[in-house]
């Protein structure tokens, strides 16, 4: 008689020698040896090896049939491998089960691709067939990392009192800076939901009810472009709290991050995150995510070409402009053919061109050489840090643009030095952003955050004089040059709340249209409130090390937004659209 165990085929161990087992599970291999038949049966867990002997007819015989995929059971009692067989790669390589019973539960066809090795796959046939890149064990284990994290963000918030509020899908368009999904109402034809970009709206109108402290894993939807690190559809640990000040939601949300890493990777972070303001992040990195890795700080070298005749530095610092440089570590080798590469990547980031000068052992080389003597250059040494070795990379532009170019560069130097590991996990804040930035294309005021942002102690009236010189009580959090979340202090009257639309140039009555209910619960006892929401799919990302937001989502969208395993979007039948008052005009894409 067969003791029943249900033992899952990556946790089989030396312990349970001697112990009859069950096991269900698909064919990762199978191979014909020595007048034995082995198979290596997976699960979630792992593999376990079978032993099939000649001796036991039924099983022996049925093996033969086995092919890669078969979902079977197989009994038998668990054995060590004999000596000299044993595979140190597999958890369970000391032992094997040996089959007395098999039974095929469902054959398979020959999969598209084949699950059992780590070999590239073309994403698409990955993602029409999802259901088998799932059985691939790096995505188990991505998936298993994001369950833990989830847990242990959800174990961190309860201890502290928050309560998971589950805020509804179909609700009304909420600014969050992209475009909405909307669903057209069947019962109110003509009229139409939103899914949320983000829950902001209902969040803080929890606080508004007294809740308190309120956290829930949101599933937020926005249309716009699918980026390596952007999906239409994914997940927010939003929170949101009562009675506090940025300094207390960020206290909140560094511990949680600290508690969290610590249980699911084991990995102690450094605390506190270094701070910057989004001035100093911008002077000092060119960028308002700044990956902290690594130094390689920019250098504002305006000072040392003040009286340049080189006419590009010249106009820029006439202009007003800056002139700015970033150390190339072991830059000075480079080919004519790199450093041209180089000034091509600097105008893809928007610079007008772009001054290299690399100090190699013979000699220093640069397109402004006539211009650097030997006190420019050991100016420069010392404002970049460079060495001999090293080349210089120089932007001269309008402040902000020249900080972005430079910026850009400085990641592109550290990807071509190695310095960006996806080991080690460098984090920052960022706080005192400004409260509106010009939209290039409309060249009218915008919100940097969304409209909930309250301004910055002393700056509202700054949002009618200056709009551009107004800062806001807004923070994000940024680990390894990735922004992972945003928060900020919100508005609670009607009155600020009112300004700060009229300001984004909305009329009364598109406020009163579109906001209405926001400004009418402001009157009914607010209490000041501030939150967070941090993206789930890139802080999974970031821990597994994936180059892709969709190697850590189970069922993600294509670039184009498609899911193409379910084959959506599709199309509907006419009488569904009839329904609803919907026609399509022109053709259909
Ligand atoms: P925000 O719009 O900055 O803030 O979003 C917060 C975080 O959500 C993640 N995220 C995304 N992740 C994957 N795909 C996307 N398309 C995507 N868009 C955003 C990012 C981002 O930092 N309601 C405010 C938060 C608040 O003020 O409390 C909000 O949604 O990691
Ligand atoms: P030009 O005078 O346009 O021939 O440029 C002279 C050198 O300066 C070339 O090497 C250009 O790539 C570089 N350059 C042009 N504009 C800029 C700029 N805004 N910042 C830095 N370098 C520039």
């Amino acid at each position: 008689v067969i003791e029943m165990q249900r033992i899952g085929c990556g946790s089989i161990a030396r312990s349970d020698i001697g112990r009859q087992v069950e096991l269900h599970g698909w064919v990762n291999r199978r191979r014909d040896h020595g007048g034995l038949v082995f198979i290596d049966l997976r699960d979630r867990e792992g593999l376990t090896q079978v032993v099939f002997d000649p001796e036991q007819a039924p099983a022996f015989q049925e093996a033969h049939t086995l092919r890669h995929e078969d979902v079977v059971r197989v009994r038998g009692p668990v054995r060590a491998r004999p000596a000299g067989t044993e595979n140190p790669k597999l958890r369970t390589g000391e032992v094997e089960v040996e089959a007395l019973e098999v039974l095929v539960l469902s054959r398979s066809e020959t999969p598209p691709f084949p699950v059992n090795l780590d070999e590239d796959v073309d994403e698409g046939l990955r993602l029409k067939y999802r259901y088998l890149d799932l059985r691939r064990p790096r995505l188990v284990r991505n998936l298993t990392i994001r369950h833990k994290f989830l847990k242990a963000v959800r174990d961190y918030f309860d201890a502290q009192d928050f309560l998971e509020i589950e805020t509804p899908i179909l609700i009304k368009p909420t600014p969050e800076g992209a475009r909405d999904y909307l669903v057209p109402s069947r019962l109110t034809r003509g009229s139409f939901y939103a899914l949320p970009q983000s829950p902001q709206i209902l969040k803080q109108l929890a606080m508004v009810s007294g809740l308190g402290r309120y956290m829930q894993i949101a599933r937020c939807f926005r249309d716009e472009d699918s980026r390596s690190d952007r999906q239409p559809e994914f997940t927010q640990i939003d929170v949101e709290m009562s009675f506090v000040e940025q300094e207390d939601v960020m206290r909140v949300m560094e511990s949680m991050m600290i508690e969290t890493f610590e249980k699911t990777l084991g990995v102690t972070l450094a605390k506190p995150f270094p701070r910057l303001t989004f001035a100093e992040a911008m002077r000092r990195f060119g960028s308002d995510k700044p990956d902290l890795r690594f130094g390689l700080e920019l250098a504002d070298i305006g000072g040392i070409f003040a009286h340049t005749e080189f006419a590009v530095f010249k106009g820029a610092l006439e202009s007003g402009g800056s002139v700015i440089a970033v150390r190339w570590p072991g830059g000075a080798a480079s080919s004519r053919r790199e450093f041209d590469a180089m000034v091509e990547r600097a105008k893809e980031h928007g610079a007008k061109g772009l001054v290299w000068i690399a100090l190699a052992a013979d000699g220093t080389k640069s397109p402004m050489a006539k211009f650097l003597d030997d006190d420019t250059l050991a100016k420069l040494r010392a404002a970049t840090e460079a060495q001999t070795g090293d080349a210089i990379l120089i932007v001269a532009d309008k402040t902000a643009t020249a900080q972005g170019v430079a910026g850009k560069l400085r990641l592109d130097v550290a990807d071509r030095a190695g310095l960006r590991d996806a080991e080690s996990f460098a984090f920052c804040w960022v706080y005192d952003f400004p409260l509106f930035e010009l939209d290039e294309e409309t060249g009218r005021w915008t919100f940097t955050h969304h409209p909930f942002t309250s301004p910055a102690p002393g700056h509202e009236d700054l949002m009618e004089r200056d709009p551009g010189s107004a800062r806001a009580l807004h923070y994000d959090m940024v680990l390894n040059g990735v922004e992972l979340g945003s928060g900020s202090i919100r508005i609670t009257t009607p009155e600020l709340q009112a300004r700060v639309f009229h300001a984004l140039g909305m009329q009364d009555e598109e406020i009163q249209e579109r906001f209405g209910f926001l400004l009418e619960a402001f009157r009914y006892g607010v209490p000041p409130m501030g939150g967070m929401a941090l993206g789930v799919d890139r802080i999974v990302q970031i821990m597994v090390g994936e180059s892709s937001i969709r190697d850590v989502i189970a069922f993600p969208k294509n670039q184009q937004g498609r899911d193409l395993m379910l084959e959506a979007p599709s199309r509907v039948p006419k009488a569904n659209l009839d329904e609803l008052g919907i026609r399509i005009v022109g053709e259909p894409s």
